[in-house]
């Protein structure tokens, strides 16, 4: 089983899987300009990338979309200019019809700066209440501290569960 690690850069995915110390973390680059840092635990492979720019490389993602159980969708809490960019990252990844089944934990991550929006700010600038019938939440986080990290896991892992039974 896969989950994926998806944001835009500087929201705090490699800062995350540093501190969730799953194991032996790899980056690879299977691709020209394309850095991409796994993780294996429990037989879940934890696969993370950034997301947007390069509209290029898109379609390589794809690749790694079979499988995909749950998405773990990392936005920076306190960046107002940057949040309607990761609305539409996340809104055209989740086009894709490999990822109809994919659960969505967002991780409102820096809610340690000041002015960070908090879970009804995210919920309403990510428009998560347009995603229908797609299991998704929000999980406030602070990546530094690792505050929130570990109760988020638990909703993924709760909710992948019942999705696949
Ligand atoms: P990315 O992998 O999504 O691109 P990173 O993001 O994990 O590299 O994090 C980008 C920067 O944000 C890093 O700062 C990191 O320390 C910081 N950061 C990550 N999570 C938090 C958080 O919860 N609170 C605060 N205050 N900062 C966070 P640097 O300075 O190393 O670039
Ligand atoms: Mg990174």
């Amino acid at each position: 089983m896969r989950i994926l690690m998806i944001g835009i850069n500087d929201a705090g995915k490699t800062t995350i899987l540093y501190k969730l110390k799953l194991g032996e973390i790899v980056t690879t680059i299977p691709t020209v300009g394309f850095n991409m840092e796994t993780v294996e635990y429990n037989n879940i492979n934890f696969s993370l990338w950034d997301v947007g720019g390069q509209e290029k490389i898109r379609p390589l993602w794809r690749h790694f979309y079979a499988d995909t159980k749950g998405i773990i969708f990392v936005v920076d809490s306190s960046n107002r200019d940057r949040i309607v960019e990761a609305r539409n990252e996340l809104h055209k990844m989740l086009t894709d019809d490999e990822l109809r089944d994919a659960v969505v934990l967002v991780f409102a991550n820096k809610q340690d700066l000041p002015n960070a929006m908090n879970d009804a700010e995210i919920t309403d600038k990510l428009a998560l209440g347009s995603l229908g019938e797609r299991h998704w939440h929000v999980q406030s986080t602070c990546a530094t501290s690792g505050e929130g990290l570990h109760e988020g896991l638990d909703w993924l892992s709760n909710n992948v569960i019942l999705k696949t039974r």
